[in-house]
């Protein structure tokens, strides 16, 4: 089904003014080492302003210069801003923001997790409120828990399986586990982080707000050793999976109670977007075929039912007939997770689509009217969002196609032209008359300028194809990180694979260190056992119960059993190896 473009003109005319589209007036492509410095300047622009108008709110109001709460206070802005800070190198920023962080978030507050979004924005418009506050905050600790060596910051022994920062993410992770007591282990959108499940909370959620946890979750069973994050992660994940319509598709909202769908449209943006994502990073972090598999069935219904000329419409999601043929901007990540699965060629034609709307607006309109070539009545705003953004900078790791640092600077002189004022730079309200909204939302400086910088930035650590890396002396092991291949949360929080593997090695290595405690006292008891035995001259048998693995499945199953449990049998793996085997005390030697 084709779709012509209409691009109105007078619109066209306005937008021209801003000098949009072209290359530089010589044709070359723009200069990275400009746009690294125009991307800086915004950051501390916005940055500086919330620190002094808004901290410790969690975010900047930048037309009356102040702040407001939106998920509770957690000084958002801040959490979401601090590995941006690392990535722009400003290491003694991001040293004070970790102290100030430490000392200043509770997450023992009275507040609903989705309270926020439900007032303010029409329901069919969320995004998963309740994981956005997961991946912000969970993510962004994790992230700057994962980057505080790196930037400095002097961490405890046992690091990166222990530190301050993890267990406020553990804290924060720990408050939205009873959302996921339902039925189905589909969680619910919103949970009070004081009391739980507030009785009488609805039981419909978003697809997104299912299926966005496994990278962050995953990370933290990892890295803290508890597993209950990554199963209930997983539980999730599968039942979406087993959710899927005849032709493969999942719809929008569900109830996690009944398992039934109460949205069933089907596409690509908002409600779904971070699922589909999550498929593909979830793969990679944890080598799961299992996760890549899913999402590439997914993604034939997907080319299949939604697909039309490189853009994707909405469609019902058990007939496939077409629902909305509109393109919103929380789609243009799409691109990019292609480029991830290697797909560039399909990808590149899709973002040169998308970029056709940046160019007519100078942004992306929320809900974009395909075959119209318009916005949609009441989506006619530019929340400053970094999809579009975010593929570039993934597609041009990929391609090296300048067009893609085109896009990048159509957006920094777009945003500081339409969008910049004395303290922040403001949500754009209606694209068409760039009104203005009093709001900066914290992804502006998590992910935005983020992608932005990180576009014109090819050498920046994040982008480390393995050539150096960084040699830990944990108090386990020697562990390889920084190594390169981070893996963006969905709010741009890098997380670096190569911990979780550092983490769970450790792990294993105390799994090793019980099986030979067991054994060791197994051949205790035994020998007792048999001199008592051999004392009363009774018939001696072999020892048996749920202490002595007498087999590899026993021992397994003992081993899965204390892992769960989390009853750490070593109350001290931080020992040297030598003394590991002490217990209660009690040291016995390699040797012994
Ligand atoms: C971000 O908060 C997250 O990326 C989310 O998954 C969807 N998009 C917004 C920003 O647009």
């Amino acid at each position: 089904m084709p779709f012509r473009l209409l691009v109105p003109f007078g619109l066209l005319c306005v937008l021209l003014a801003l000098h949009h589209g072209a290359p530089g007036p010589d044709g070359t492509a723009p200069d990275p080492a400009h746009y690294r410095e125009r991307v800086k300047a915004m950051f501390y622009h916005a940055y500086d302003s919330y620190l002094e108008n808004a901290f410790p709110y969690d975010e900047l109001r930048p037309l009356t210069c102040d702040g407001h709460d939106t998920w509770g206070s957690f000084s958002l802005t801040l959490i979401d801003a601090l590995d941006t800070l690392l990535i722009l190198g400003n290491v003694s920023e991001f040293q004070r923001v970790v102290e100030v962080l430490q000392d200043n978030v509770d997450f023992d507050i009275d507040v609903n997790a989705s309270v926020f979004e439900t007032n303010i924005r029409d329901p069919s418009f969320m995004e998963g409120s309740f994981i956005r506050l997961h991946t912000l905050v969970v993510g962004g600790l994790l992230s700057a828990h994962l980057l505080s060596k790196k930037a400095g910051v002097e961490v405890e022994a046992g690091w990166p399986c222990s530190g301050p920062l993890l267990r406020m993410a553990e804290e924060a992770a720990r408050k939205l586990l009873p959302a996921f007591q339902t039925p189905t282990g589909m969680p619910y959108g919103t949970v009070n982080l004081l009391h739980g499940v507030n009785p009488g909370e609805t039981p419909v959620t978003c697809t997104a707000g299912i299926g966005t946890f496994i990278v962050e979750f995953a990370t933290l069973s990892s890295l803290t050793g508890d597993p209950v994050f990554e199963e209930v992660a997983r539980v999730a994940l599968m039942r979406l999976w087993e959710s899927r319509s005849d032709i493969g598709l999942v719809g929008n909202h569900i109830d996690v109670l009944t398992g039934k769908w109460v949205a069933q449209d089907a596409g690509i943006g908002a409600g779904v977007d971070s699922y589909f994502e999550y498929l593909v990073k979830g793969a990679i972090l944890l080598q799961d075929k299992k996760l890549m598999a899913m999402f590439l069935e997914y993604n034939k219904a997907i080319r299949n039912y939604t697909r039309f000329d490189d853009w994707y419409l909405w469609v019902q999601m058990y007939k496939g007939t077409v629902s909305m043929p509109v393109f919103q901007s929380l789609e243009a990540y799409w691109p990019g997770l292609q480029s991830l699965i290697g797909d560039i060629d399909n990808a590149m034609r899709t973002f040169l689509n998308y970029y056709t709307v940046w160019k007519q607006f100078g942004g992306l309109p929320e809900f974009y009217n395909i075959p119209q070539g318009y916005t949609v009545e009441k989506r006619e705003g530019y929340p400053l969002r970094p999809e579009l953004i975010e593929s570039a900078m993934y597609l041009y790791r990929a391609t090296g196609d300048p067009t893609l640092l085109e896009l990048g600077r159509d957006a920094v002189e777009s945003i500081e032209k339409i969008s910049k004022v004395e303290c922040g730079f403001a949500t754009i309200k209606d694209l068409r008359d760039h009104k203005l909204d009093n709001r900066m939302e914290s992804f502006f400086l998590a992910e935005t300028v983020k992608y932005l910088y990180l576009l014109f930035d090819p050498t920046n650590f994040i982008h480390n194809n393995g050539s150096t890396f960084d040699a830990v002396i944990t108090p386990y092991g020697e562990c390889i990180l920084g190594a390169g291949g981070y893996i963006f949360n969905t709010e741009a929080h890098p997380i670096d694979p190569a911990a979780l593997h550092c983490c769970r090695r450790l792990k294993e290595e105390q799994w090793e260190v019980e099986d030979l405690m067991r054994e060791f006292y197994s051949l205790k008891r035994n020998r007792s056992r048999f001199q008592k035995k051999t004392m009363s001259s009774g018939p001696w048998e072999p020892p048996a119960g749920p202490e002595t693995p007498s087999s590899p499945e026993n021992h397994d199953q003992a081993r899965e059993k204390s892992a769960k449990q989390k009853i750490p049998l070593l109350s001290c793996p931080s020992q040297p190896f030598t003394s590991k085997l002490a217990l209660l005390g009690q040291v016995f030697l390699d040797s012994s």
